[in-house]
């Protein structure tokens, strides 16, 4: 049986674990599974990191910043040293392309845009010490703002060439839920070729239960499509010609209209009104893109094969993306505490699995396919309480540190059980906890 430790006593064990990970100036996304920098996990490892200590999360931040493109993107992998991990750089060969940075290895595909977030509770918490961090958290605001400015800027051209508020992404690993089923239908259509070059995984090396990860079959594509990067250099527009997925991904969408409006209140405060207002007006245009998305018969948002025209609608959490960047009129908002999601009966915490407890086709240890991921939980949560939503915030809260009590910090959790699955010690399930225990 599973020994519930303190808040406390979670607090500590959560700084450990981010202690554990700690690279020098990066964290390792978890101790073996992913010995690199990740993009959208270093966003929620510094929101943890800025509990801690503020010049800490500022150089994990900072760290991520160094590997930008001259386009303007995050890539999604920054590399250590480390390895263990496939597809690692040599795989990618990113430097074949004209934008990638010289001096820091990295892969050549995106991930959400959490890092906004991240900025601002850096500013907040130095303020609150005040003092050198205060300082310094000013200092890097001031001058890492461009930077992200670059970044949505990127995200709302590359990827939103024809304006309709949606980001496109090239990949299922660019919206960070790999293998959900949201996915499946662009994906069945992506035939690896004969000659996609030989590969041997390393991920299932690290995971006792192979049912947790993906299979032979979707990683076969997964490295199609990488192929079909490499071959055009990573070039934005020769991208969209020749990858086989592209996919608009509504709840990436979401993420970047909540971040510009995050980014355009820091701008406020720096003084810079146009870029303020130039991200306020993006934030609208993917708030109504996310809009369009909704389905009359179900209420959930939807992607969009951008290949094939065809709407997308599976039953996953991602499908409240209105919820997540305030354009619900109510109705979603009863949806997630409803029987088909948080409040269905069978689940060991009322928090929103990957795929609705009420859809057949759950996998409750599959990855992105029905178990629990605390940082999913936490972006809901941090999204409520923006709105006003405390109660909701509380609740989310609440019961995400009841799953998290055992002290494993599991990256996703069987929805029945509360079991933790996949890397245990994974950093920014750490780093969500300390945020909630602040
Ligand atoms: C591929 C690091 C990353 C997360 C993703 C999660 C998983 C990688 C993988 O791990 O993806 O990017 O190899 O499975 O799906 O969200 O950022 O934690």
């Amino acid at each position: 049986m599973r020994v519930p430790v303190s808040d406390v006593g979670l607090g500590d064990r959560a700084a450990d674990v981010l202690r554990g990970n700690d690279l020098g100036s990066m964290t390792a996304a978890a101790p073996r599974l992913y010995p690199h920098m990740w993009s959208w996990d270093s966003g929620l490892i510094a929101v943890g990191l800025a509990r801690l200590s503020v010049p800490r999360a500022i150089t994990e931040l900072r760290t991520l910043l160094r590997a930008q493109w001259a386009t303007g993107m995050i890539p999604h992998i920054v590399f250590s040293e480390g390895d263990g991990y496939f597809p690692g750089p040599q795989r990618w060969a990113t430097e074949s392309a004209a934008a990638a940075p010289a001096a820091v290895r990295t892969s050549g595909i995106c991930q959400p845009p959490v890092h906004a977030l991240a900025v601002r509770r850096i500013l907040d918490a130095g303020r609150a010490a005040g003092g050198a961090d205060r300082a310094e958290a000013e200092a890097f605001v001031r001058d890492t703002f461009g930077a992200w400015l670059a970044w949505h800027r990127w995200l709302a051209t590359a990827r939103d060439p024809d304006g309709r508020g949606l980001v496109e992404i090239h990949h299922g690993w660019e919206s960070g839920m790999d293998n959900s089923p949201r996915w499946d239908q662009p994906y069945a259509a992506v035939v690896p070729g004969d000659d996609l070059p030989g590969f041997v995984r390393t991920d299932v090396d690290h995971v006792g239960d192979l049912r947790e990860r993906p299979t032979d079959a979707e990683y076969g594509r997964y490295l199609w499509i990488v192929e079909q990067l490499r071959r055009v250099r990573y070039d934005d527009d020769a991208a969209r010609e020749v990858v086989g997925f592209r996919v608009a991904d509504v709840f990436m969408s979401a993420i970047l209209a909540v971040a510009s409006d995050e980014l355009a209140g820091i701008g406020d405060e720096l003084g810079f009104d146009d870029d303020a207002a130039e991200l306020r007006e993006l934030a609208a245009r993917f708030r109504a893109g996310v809009r369009s998305t909704v389905s009359p018969s179900t209420g959930l948002a939807r992607d969009l094969d951008r290949r094939s025209g065809r709407w997308i609608a599976t039953e996953t959490v991602a499908g409240f993306a209105p919820l997540f960047c305030g354009v619900d009129d109510g109705s979603q908002r009863a949806l997630f505490w409803g029987e088909r999601w948080c409040g269905h009966p069978a689940l060991a915490h009322p928090l929103p699995p990957s795929v609705s407890p009420a859809d057949p086709g759950l996998r409750p240890r599959t990855y992105w396919r029905g178990p629990v991921w605390p940082i999913v939980s936490w972006l809901f949560s941090w999204a409520f309480e923006r709105q006003g939503d405390d109660d909701g915030a509380r609740r989310l809260r609440a019961a995400s540190l009841r799953q998290l009590a055992g002290g494993d910090f599991g990256e996703y959790y069987e929805p029945f059980t509360g079991e933790p699955l996949g890397s245990l010690h994974q950093s920014w399930t750490a780093a969500v906890a300390l945020d909630w225990l602040a």
